[in-house]
């Protein structure tokens, strides 16, 4: 039997466990979910209602995406991602990216919900606080830890995606040029390329 994957195609946590699945070759069931609309199941596995969400074999559920790519990785890590760079190094830098990025990127990608600032000054607080750095990191190396991608590149990939996505003109002459390139080879790669294939919205059988 396969691990069943509650997924939802374009979320930022979905790509990052879905990433980190496909990586580690981990086959599983998926179920793209309608966010407004999620199946019973789901809910029973995990009342909070996000995904995504991964059903073990054996019964374990995981409701974390970090929780997931970690499992993942931990069946199978054929490039290293997991010892590309420290552990607790890759740690903070992701927890940097959920803890402080995320808010002031909803901020700047929903301005108008917003209003105590204008977009750009959204922007400028998710750069001063988590992308100027990894764009330093990104200077002269291809990944944030070395020549190699490591788990934290693949956790925090989907939101930069993001946020270059809500001003994509903006981004392209963003004085973030390392970073550029680093998005750039991410949204180019086979592996993102297996992750966004479409699947029609899961319905429960009968
Ligand atoms: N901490 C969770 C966050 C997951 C999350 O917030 N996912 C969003 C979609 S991107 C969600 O399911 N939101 C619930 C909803 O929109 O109803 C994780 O890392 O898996």
């Amino acid at each position: 039997m396969r691990p069943i994957l509650y997924s939802f195609r374009r979320c930022p946590y979905a790509i990052r466990a879905r990433l980190a699945l496909w990586q580690a070759g981990v086959v599983v069931a998926l179920r793209e979910v309608v966010l407004r609309d999620k199946p019973a199941h789901l809910l029973e596995l995990s009342p909070k209602g996000t995904v995504p969400v991964l059903r073990l074999p054996d019964g374990r559920v995981l409701e974390e995406s970090l929780d997931i790519m970690y499992w993942a990785l931990r069946q199978n890590d054929p490039e290293g991602w997991l010892n590309a760079g420290e552990g607790a190094e890759q740690a903070a830098l992701i927890t940097r990216n959920d803890i402080d990025f995320k808010p002031l990127l909803d901020r700047y990608k929903y301005a108008e919900r917003f209003p105590q600032k204008p977009a750009a000054l959204w922007r400028e607080a998710a750069i001063a606080a988590h992308l100027a750095d990894l764009e330093t990191r990104l200077a002269d190396r291809a990944f944030l830890f070395g020549d190699t991608v490591s788990v934290a590149d693949a956790a925090l990939f989907p939101f930069v995606r993001q946020f270059a996505g809500v001003d994509p003109a903006w981004f392209e002459s963003a004085p973030l040029p390392a970073l550029r390139r680093w998005l750039k080879a991410w949204l180019a790669s086979p592996l993102f390329a297996a992750v966004m294939v479409r699947h029609r919205a899961w319905q429960p059988p009968g």
